[in-house]
């Protein structure tokens, strides 16, 4: 795969409305859209799902910015790839720092479809021409309006609703929703807001009926949540616990989940992603695709990872206007019944319209 050049544009967007979670809440999201050009017309692009605070995971705007300019380009220069699946290879010997790799790597994918003519998806080897969707709802101040929220997504036709939940606001919560919504599929997600102390309380999730609970615990364990899982008839679905396949096979041995959300970032790119989803189909765990906030590019990769056959819950894969007034690529993604058309044009199979600030640009010896 040649690669001439690469340019790092720094993007600043407001979220329509603010996202609260179990950490707190954001509005303003500052990310990075790369670009890889082969020098023949073709541009590879990569988004940097990293928040500005290392809330989620250790990693920052600042920190994937440091990475990919001072170790990750450098190591791309060293040696020139032939498939995509090198690029994961080669970062290896750089210590964690999965979204910097996930979003050059995302964009050498990219760049390897287009160069192929073939879409990106096709590529990865999925198969579903549509995916089905969900919808994640931070925490709402009140819960009238949690309920408003949720009966708008269900009149959007968004397949499962997830509902971030923490200490103070969860059982009881969960109770009322359920009370209004008896029978929609609902799931919670606490991002590590409980200990293994908070047990008896957890166990309350099992009169609820929901489809799982997404992380309850610390955001680096795997084996408590094995010890909850074995109290709990609610599936456990792991989030930040899973960055890597090593992690996913330690979670399967254990018994710490029955799920796995994948994260491309999270796990280091899209080549870690489905190797965790080919495991994860092998040993009965379920995934599905989970969500940073995403502009239009990263959404796009989530879209054509979605795609691989055992994504078998809806995914956080929502429209372009669920976070934003005007995505960056177009056509923007549209959610019709709880469905998205996976694009059959080459690569991402969106045109991006990212007119951003370039903030770095290298360009590759020949
Ligand atoms: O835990 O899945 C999460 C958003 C930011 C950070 C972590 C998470 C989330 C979401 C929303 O749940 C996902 C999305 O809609 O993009
Ligand atoms: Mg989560």
């Amino acid at each position: 795969i040649p690669i001439k050049q690469v340019n790092l544009r720094k993007a600043e967007m407001r979220l329509k409305e603010p996202f609260s979670t179990s950490f707190g809440t954001l509005q303003d999201k500052e990310f990075f859209i790369i670009e890889v050009l082969d020098g023949e017309g073709n541009i590879g692009y990569g988004e940097s799902v990293a928040f500005s605070a290392p809330w989620y995971t250790e990693e920052t705007v600042k920190t994937t910015f440091h990475m990919i300019e001072d170790f990750l380009l450098p190591i791309l220069k060293e040696q020139p790839v032939e498939h995509p699946d090198e690029v994961f290879e080669l970062f290896r010997r750089i210590k964690g720092n999965n979204m910097a790799k996930a979003a050059v790597e995302g964009a050498i994918w990219d760049l390897y479809a287009k160069r192929k003519k073939l879409p990106l998806f096709r590529v990865l080897g999925g198969e579903r021409k549509t995916i089905d969707v969900g919808i994640s709802i931070g925490l709402k101040p009140t819960i009238k309006e949690l309920l408003q929220t949720m009966e708008e997504a269900l009149e959007k036709g968004y397949k499962r609703i997830k509902l971030k939940i923490k200490p103070g606001a969860d059982i009881e919560m969960l109770r009322e929703v359920r009370e209004v919504f008896p029978d929609t599929p609902i799931m919670a997600d606490a991002n590590s807001a409980y200990t293994l102390a908070d047990i008896n309380h957890l166990k309350q999730l099992d009169e609820l009926s929901l489809l799982m609970i997404e992380q309850p615990l610390a955001h680096d364990d795997i084996v408590d949540h094995a010890k909850l899982q074995k109290e709990l008839h609610t599936p456990i679905c792991l989030d930040e616990s899973i960055r890597s396949l090593a992690d996913a096979k330690k979670a399967a041995e254990l018994g710490s989940c029955k799920v796995i959300n994948i994260k491309i970032g999270r796990v280091g790119g899209l080549s870690e992603a489905k190797r965790i989803h080919d495991f994860c189909k092998e040993n009965g765990i379920a995934v599905w695709c989970g969500g940073m906030l995403e502009a239009g590019v990263g959404r796009a990769h989530n879209i054509a990872l979605s795609t691989l056959s055992n994504f078998v819950f809806p995914g956080d894969v929502s429209a372009s206007s669920r976070y934003w007034e005007k995505d960056i690529i177009e056509p923007e993604v549209i959610v019709n019944d709880g469905v998205i058309q996976v694009p059959d044009n080459p690569g991402i199979g969106y045109e991006v319209k990212c007119h951003f600030p370039v903030i770095y640009s290298t360009t590759f010896g020949g």
